[in-house]
């Protein structure tokens, strides 16, 4: 399955979306913004260093045309400059350059010029892995270190419109766990409970949540039957909801770098979609992740 050309496939509207891209110095970061804007996805403006900015793209080959550049060598008035175009309206989406994730998310959150609303704000990958036809959505990853019951609800709920855009209109959550029985020593367990007993008393909606689940019995359906396990939704997750940024993390950087994944990542709940990536991510994993905020403007909520 070609990730990108299902991303794209799905964008209905011809007008452009402007992106503004903080602290853009960065070759992976430029290589997927001007691959971008050939696919006129996008118009960029660059916030950082400009000379540096020109020198990385120079050295890579790489076309500004057509992109604004902002000169701010500051990382975090970078930052700052590039949120305030999003929250001013000048600006439909935020991208991460070559800047601490922790960093762009302070400014992301600033309470007087920050994209904040009322829900919050996680971070959600969409995955596809070799010999598996099918789309894995996991979260959070990046942004909420260790969720509390009530944030992992909203962080289910920042998935749904990324499913959604993605053609998965009621998706299957897996709350994954070490385990797929309650132990009252493992809090995730009974996070996992309490969100399942949520979701059927109709407190979560748009989705089926079922656990706790061990990741085998959540994607594996042989794994689920060897372990007798009789719920009907076990092994076949559409979405992994992780105890913590930890197991997010290590998922997200084993299926990249060990089984050879595809993915694409949005901060979802913000005013508008942020593209934030590792640093260590491909221009590949970049330029989906622009792909899909740029399908997400076309839900009427980001989160
Ligand atoms: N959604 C909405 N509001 C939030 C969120 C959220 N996810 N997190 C914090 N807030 C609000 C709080 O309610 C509060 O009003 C304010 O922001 C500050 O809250 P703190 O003090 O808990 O948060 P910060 O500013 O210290 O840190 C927030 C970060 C997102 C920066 C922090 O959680 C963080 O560093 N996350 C991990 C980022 C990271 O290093 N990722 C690495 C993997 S790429």
């Amino acid at each position: 399955m070609n990730l990108r050309h299902l991303i794209v496939s799905r964008i209905q509207s011809s007008k452009k979306a402007v992106l503004a891209v903080a602290v853009a110095e960065d070759a992976e970061v430029l290589s997927a913004v001007t691959q971008a804007m050939k696919l006129n996805l996008v118009d960029a403006i660059l916030v950082g260093h400009e000379e540096e900015i020109r020198k990385v793209a120079g050295i890579h080959g790489l076309d500004l045309h057509g992109s604004t550049l902002i000169h701010e060598p500051d990382p975090v008035l970078a930052c700052e400059t590039a949120v305030k175009l999003v929250s001013s309206g000048k600006a439909d989406l935020l991208m991460k350059g070559l800047v601490d994730t922790s960093v762009l998310l302070k400014a992301v959150l600033n309470k007087d010029w920050g994209l904040r609303t009322d829900h919050l704000l996680s971070h959600v990958t969409v995955f596809t892995v070799p010999d598996h036809e099918r789309l894995f959505f996991m979260s959070d990853g990046a942004m909420n270190i260790a969720p509390e019951l009530m944030a992992k609800k909203q962080i289910i709920e920042n998935v749904l419109p990324v499913t959604r855009a993605l053609g998965l209109s009621h998706p299957k959550v897996a709350v994954v766990c070490a385990v797929e029985k309650v132990n009252p020593k493992m809090q995730a367990t009974l996070d996992a409970q309490a969100l399942s007993d949520m979701a059927k008393a109709g407190e979560i909606v748009g989705c089926d949540v079922d656990g706790p689940f061990a990741m085998d019995n959540a994607i594996s359906i042989e794994a689920a039957h060897h372990k007798g396990i009789t719920n009907v939704n076990a092994g076949r997750a559409d979405v992994l909801l992780m105890p913590n940024i930890e197991a997010g993390n290590i998922l997200y950087k084993a299926m990249t770098f060990l089984a050879k994944g595809t993915v694409a990542c949005v901060i979802s709940g913000a005013q508008a979609p942020i593209v934030l990536t590792s640093r260590a991510d491909d221009d590949e994993a970049k330029l989906n992740s622009i792909a899909l905020a740029v399908l997400m403007t076309q839900e009427k909520t980001h989160g």
